[in-house]
């Protein structure tokens, strides 16, 4: 998640020059919201692997703009061990991000086509 982080951080600087609305978007999550810890973030991506023992699955995901993340193939827990037995590898999937940082908790997948 360390490489995570660094990448959005490279992306969140390379972006802040050309996009007055990324801007606006920073200056209300400090201003305002005290609820910006737990937003939904919304990602696609493929399944690569799943591990029911410790509640992760790894997704090869495309870019996610609400956490300013590239792609990537990253783990991700998930919230109810029941969303890992809706899929398999190699599906295609869309799923929801819950939490702050660099440690999102997957809260649903759903089939993507
Ligand atoms: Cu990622």
């Amino acid at each position: 998640m360390k490489n995570c982080f660094i990448v959005a951080s490279f992306v969140a600087f390379a972006t802040v020059g050309a996009s007055s609305a990324f801007a606006a978007d920073m200056g209300n999550m400090n201003m305002g919201k005290s609820d910006s810890a737990e937003k939904v973030a919304h990602g696609v991506g493929v399944v690569k692997d799943i591990d029911t023992k410790q509640n992760t699955i790894i997704l090869s995901h495309q870019p996610i703009k609400e956490l300013n993340w590239s792609a990537m193939t990253m783990a991700f827990k998930v919230s109810d061990e029941k969303l890992l037995k809706g899929v398999k590898v190699g599906d295609q999937v869309s799923f929801d991000l819950k939490g702050s940082g660099m440690s999102p908790v997957v809260t649903a997948i759903r089939p993507a086509r």
